[in-house]
């Protein structure tokens, strides 16, 4: 079920307008094109920007103001409809032609007032003069830093290790097919192509996604990496018919330093986990094995297929993994192994049960950042049951680090938990400055308190 927003007519503005609910500020996204310049941004701004009313054949522009942030986008009246707001219009700072009060002047534009106020004002250069002194503008070099923050070390051909879809456990050499936004299409080297040359199985992730690792990541930490079958040719494709390079560590993001020491995780130690294929729950795990670089391998406990193929790598940094109590501290529901409940599970009696240790707290990575989410804010989240999806969300619960997200419209079994810092979450207006596909709600959200009916559930790999 894949739908592209504007085609379905969805918009923002008036989706926002409707709910009463506000859009996660660009600050709070530190991976989003211009997050470091957000400061700058706010309500009361002043800016050069086209002019969209006017009978006039050529290209002519307009002073208006900021009224209202969210996300990317800001709300603007043109100088001269002071209280009507009647004519305000969204508009997309990534994208749309508005630009720091002087830029018409530099560049030769012409400033013509839209025609409805034309009429009432009768010397606009001393009316505009009066506006002017004191007002605050964009940063001259707003939309050159949008485009430095949009460059991305990565190209078709590159290759890199990443998480196979089919057995989790392990990763598998992928080839960058597509770049969008700094999100990658990932075609697995030998993931086969269809009797019309159509690739089978692909995967998106940003480039800065805890998924995806440079060539030889696996054999330096100790990951399982899937042979390559040498009898399946992409030859035919693309992305495979560029001299392949191998990615190196400098195209990834730094993960904290974790100090593995004597003191670190040990295998069979126990813990609380998101677990990788249902990212709305936090279960019953355990540690399965300690690799290196502070990477480890998590198993949820009571449903693993003895095998080790499902467990799940993470990093200690994670904020996916979490040390025991922390559900019931946080008023979560902690996902138990099959055969107990919650009216008589409890950590300590499990622990003793199973012969087994509570992973010490002090290795996790459960610090507030201050991130400035809150519940109800709005933004632009990946599915990451569906990666190739980013959907209209709304941030449901803020629990320390971690977000649980929900996609707008479907039901609350598809919410996930997120890390505030993800870079697979993004502000309202990001797919419209890159050119992704944004997934509208799939209908009306339901009326309050009443739940839609089931749709087909997820338990897919990803
Ligand atoms: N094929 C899936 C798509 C789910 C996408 C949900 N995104 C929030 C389904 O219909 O179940």
């Amino acid at each position: 079920f894949v739908q592209d927003a504007t085609l379905a007519g969805f918009d923002w503005g008036s989706y926002l307008e409707k709910s009463g609910l506000l859009a996660a500020p660009v600050s709070c996204f530190r991976h989003a094109p211009l997050c470091a310049q957000w400061d700058d941004i706010y309500v009361g701004l002043k800016v050069e920007v086209l002019n969209t009313h006017t009978a006039l054949p050529s290209k002519v522009y307009w002073i208006a103001t900021v009224v209202q942030l969210t996300g990317y986008k800001a709300l603007l009246r043109y100088e001269g409809f002071d209280d009507d707001d009647s004519h305000d219009l969204w508009c997309n700072l990534g994208t749309a032609d508005v630009h720091p009060i002087g830029w018409c002047a530099v560049n030769s534009k012409l400033l013509v007032p839209p025609q409805e106020v034309h009429q009432h004002i009768k010397d606009w250069k001393s009316y505009l003069m009066e506006r002017l002194v004191g007002a605050h503008t964009l940063p001259v070099d707003f939309h050159v830093k949008m485009a430095d923050s949009l460059r991305c070390p990565f190209r078709q051909g590159v290759r890199v290790e990443v998480v196979d879809r089919s057995q989790v456990s392990r990763t598998r050499l992928g080839v960058v097919d597509t770049v969008i936004g700094g999100r990658l299409r990932l075609l697995y080297e030998d993931g086969g192509l269809g009797p019309s040359g159509e690739v089978l199985s692909d995967f998106w992730c940003h480039m800065q996604s805890p998924l995806v690792h440079p060539v030889g990541w696996s054999e330096r930490v100790g990951h399982s990496i899937k042979k390559t079958d040498v009898n399946v040719n992409m030859g035919s494709h693309p992305a495979f018919r560029k001299v392949l390079q191998n990615s190196v560590p400098d195209q990834f993001k730094k993960l904290r330093t974790v100090y593995m020491g004597n003191k670190f995780f040990e295998e069979g130690m126990k813990l609380e986990a998101v677990d990788p294929l249902n990212l709305g729950n936090i279960c019953v795990a355990s540690i399965r094995k300690v690799l290196l670089d502070g990477y480890i391998m998590v198993g949820i406990d009571g449903v693993e297929i003895g095998d080790g193929s499902d467990w799940f790598c993470y990093h200690a940094s994670s904020h996916a993994i979490l040390p025991v109590g922390y559900c019931e501290s946080n008023n979560i529901p902690l996902t138990l192994p099959p055969g107990y409940d919650h009216a008589t599970f409890t950590w300590a009696q499990y622990l003793e049960e199973s012969g087994t240790v509570a992973a010490p707290q002090r290795l996790f990575n459960t610090d507030d950042v201050g991130h400035g989410f809150t519940p109800g804010m709005k933004l632009e989240a990946v599915d990451l049951m569906e990666p190739r999806l980013v959907c209209v969300a709304t941030v449901r619960r803020c629990v320390g680090r971690l977000l649980l997200l929900h996609f707008d419209g479907w039901e609350p079994e598809f919410d996930q938990w997120v890390d505030c810092q993800s870079p697979e979450i993004y502000p309202v207006g990001w797919c419209e400055i890159t050119g992704y596909q944004l997934q509208p709600p799939i209908g009306p959200e339901p009326p309050q308190g009443q739940e839609r009916l089931n749709t087909s559930k997820k338990a897919k790999p990803f």
